[in-house]
């Protein structure tokens, strides 16, 4: 068995948890997410993004989905059982120091997620109220939006929705950066302890509005145009910034430093098959 933490540990200190004795562990991050096969977003990005930065990633699925680089085809959801199961197994077996959820399709089962949340089992909880494809395929029933208000943003640390997310969360319009501190306000009123609006195409210089108790910063994007085509934009910003939770970081630097490395991602994407490219991560 590998034993971490030793002289020639290649996991860097600030990544181990402290309380898991002899035989260590870099701290578990854990996402709740679907499976994309083609692994440009879901689980299989999360935790690539994860092991980037030395840390224990684990997963548990939410929904298998059949797509490729071109799109989404097909979305099948896990029952309420399994889901509840597999998240039972690992809370108690691999606790997470900091969790994420991505695509999680019904309310019922945003609801079993609410549970566990609830009983602090999930650690720093960030939400990624994910609700349609990069293609536009809605990937959420009617039901998933009120779980999400009532009952999940109320219990995160940090909700990471993108312009058009926000506003269906909050049924504000967002034109602008002024619309997106109402937005990022009403979430806050909701319950989340931190919001981070993403990807502003807002009129002016693209910003992300970062908001919390101590109020609102903007945080200004180089202009990526290739940044609009690309798949698993979100989930990259929200596993990075969840990883980033994990390791202990402050809410607003793991947020600034999570951005900084999605964009050097954007920037280096790479194009894995014939649709779309997905974006390249280093931590
Ligand atoms: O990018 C949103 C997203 C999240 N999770 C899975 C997805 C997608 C988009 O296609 O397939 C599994």
């Amino acid at each position: 068995m590998r034993i971490f933490g030793g002289a020639d540990s290649t996991i860097s200190g600030a990544a181990m948890s402290a309380s898991r004795g002899i035989v260590g562990s870099p701290a578990i991050v854990l996402t709740i997410a679907g499976l994309d096969p083609s692994a440009g977003a879901g689980l299989l990005a999360d935790t690539r993004i994860f092991y980037a930065h030395g840390l224990y990633g684990t997963g548990v699925i939410t929904a298998l989905t059949v797509q490729d680089t071109g799109g989404v085809d097909r979305v099948e959801a896990v029952g309420a059982t399994l889901l509840e199961d597999q998240l039972n197994a690992l809370t108690k077996d691999t606790p997470p120091a900091a969790s994420k959820t991505g695509m999680l399709v019904s309310g019922e089962l945003a609801g079993v997620v609410a549970g566990f949340a609830r009983h602090g089992a999930l650690g720093r909880l960030v939400i990624d109220p994910v609700l349609a494809s990069t293609g536009g395929k809605p990937l959420a029933d009617g039901h998933l939006l009120e779980v999400l208000k009532h009952e999940l943003i109320p219990l995160c640390h940090l909700a990471t929705p993108n312009t058009h997310e926000a506003e269906a969360l909050t049924g504000i319009g967002i034109a602008d950066a002024d619309d997106a501190i109402r937005a990022a306000t009403a979430l806050l009123e909701m319950g989340a302890g931190s919001v981070c609006i993403t990807g502003g195409h807002l009129s002016g210089e693209p910003v992300d509005v970062y908001m919390d108790g101590d109020g609102a910063v903007m945080l200004k994007s180089p202009r990526l145009a290739e940044g609009q085509g690309i798949h698993g934009t979100g989930c990259c910003f929200s596993a990075a910034v969840t990883a980033r939770l994990a390791l202990g970081e402050a809410t607003l630097e793991a947020v600034k430093a999570a951005k900084k490395a999605t964009e050097a991602a954007i920037e280096d994407a790479v194009s894995p098959g014939s649709g779309m490219p997905v974006p390249w991560y280093r931590a």
